[in-house]
């Protein structure tokens, strides 16, 4: 049995809770047990100091005005796009798009790359476990160029089995598109192999980094991923921010995605002229603050240490399976050897919108539902899971709170 306060090496995590302002609020009148950081994380006091520093001192539009302050708004902006490339290891700055979020960030390739590459008959390769994030924009895509969705299928235990995705490689493979890890299901998808795989067959990888980067270190050189997309607001950052980290080489040859200010190099009425990357891909006046937001949450994580998240989180998630697993007729879905911050489960008899319900009136936050995989829970034959996901702010205190409370629900509904 782990003492409730883990201390992981030399970071003592109680202290780090005391950073995260919104824990210590009440729910339904009992002190607040979140654990859904999967849908989105809480955001440290540095993140917040660092949006109200901004908008109290330096707020101006970027890369427009002649006049100081517009130039320090745009060096801190931009200070938050060589964060972003330091986090992930790219290998330049022009490689950083600045979008939305992973939704918007695939959106972006679905269609840019799509338009320049995908031929009719051309094949699309996802995971079985994807998020309709990373399965919808490919079938727009697939419309619109004739090109076709292929699916690697799930294991019972949540996972990929790599010679069935090696065989479903093809010369028709145009993209291969996968999560790097599952947010229903936890499941750490070998993605080096996958992409070592598929470069073997000169076919490009899109990798869905949603739920990665908030737990581990991600090197998207090391990976050689094609591209890598994550949403800062599920690291601890500001919402609608996110990164498209992609190769120069495929974004120099894919044309814009949206058009207007800031894109642009020359504009007539006959003919537009567009800027360099990353610019090409950021019409409009940016989310500057979510530049600066996700600057001070990557410099939030790594003053702990990715490293340390990791082992936090593990032993977090194995405390929490352990205390969940006597529970009379509690079933888990997603059993991959390798599997980071998600729990999810079923009690049997019990719909699972009604015990999140009754764990929400006990002050214990939980997602209940599809979690945006639909095909996902159609494979297992279900309607949703409860799910209970992690992040480094969370205790033993938190995991025994859920057990006590998925039993006591449990007894109230059975
Ligand atoms: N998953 C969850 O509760 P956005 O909304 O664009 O920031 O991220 C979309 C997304 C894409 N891929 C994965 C693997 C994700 O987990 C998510 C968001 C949340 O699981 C909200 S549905």
């Amino acid at each position: 049995m782990l003492n409730p306060s883990i201390i992981s090496g030399k970071i003592d995590f109680d202290r780090i809770r005391a950073d995260f302002p919104l824990l210590q609020r009440e729910m339904n009148g009992k002190p607040l047990v979140f654990l859904d950081s999967a849908a989105s994380s809480q955001k440290p006091r540095q993140v917040l100091d660092a949006l109200q520093h901004y908008y109290t001192h330096l707020n101006a539009n970027v890369h427009r005005g002649v006049y100081k302050l517009s130039q320090e708004a745009t060096d801190a902006f931009e200070s938050g796009r060589r964060a972003a490339a330091r986090f992930i290891n790219a290998g330049s700055e022009r490689e950083v798009i600045f979008v939305r979020g992973t939704s918007e960030g695939i959106n972006l390739v679905a269609s840019s790359f799509g338009r320049k590459f995908f031929k009719p008959g051309a094949e699309i390769l996802i995971t079985g476990m994807e998020h309709h994030s990373n399965i919808v924009p490919w079938q727009l895509a697939c419309e619109q160029t004739g090109a076709v969705l292929k699916v690697v299928p799930v294991t019972d235990s949540g996972e990929i089995e790599i010679d069935v995705f090696e065989n479903m490689l093809s010369d028709r493979t145009a993209l291969v598109a996968a999560v790097h890890v599952s947010n229903a299901l936890g499941t750490v998808n070998p993605v080096e192999e996958m992409i070592r795989l598929a470069h073997a067959r000169a076919i490009p990888v899109l990798i869905d980094g949603a739920q990665a980067v908030p737990h581990m270190r991600v090197d998207v050189q090391a990976l050689d991923a094609d591209f890598y997309v994550f949403s800062a607001h599920k690291m601890l950052g500001p919402t609608g921010f996110g990164i498209l980290y992609g190769k120069e080489k495929w974004l120099e040859q894919m044309p814009p995605y949206q058009g207007g200010g800031e894109m642009i190099k020359t504009v007539t009425f006959e003919k537009t002229t567009y800027n360099e990357l990353p610019f090409k891909f950021e019409a409009g006046t940016p989310d500057i603050s979510g530049a600066i937001g996700l600057e001070a949450a990557i410099n939030y994580m790594e003053k702990i240490g990715l490293d340390n998240i990791q082992a936090r989180e593990h032993e977090l998630l194995q405390y929490g399976l352990d205390q969940l697993s006597g529970i009379d007729g509690i079933r888990f879905y997603g059993a991959a050897k390798q599997k980071a911050s998600v729990i999810s489960f079923l009690l049997d008899g019990v719909h699972p919108f009604d015990l999140g319900t009754l764990l929400d009136k006990m002050g214990i936050a939980v997602r209940t539902g599809h979690h945006c995989t639909q095909p996902l829970m159609a494979r297992f034959g279900i309607p949703g899971t409860v799910r209970a996901s992690l992040a480094l702010y969370n205790s033993t205190e938190d995991l025994d709170q859920l057990a006590a409370g998925v039993i006591r629900a449990g007894n109230m509904l059975r």
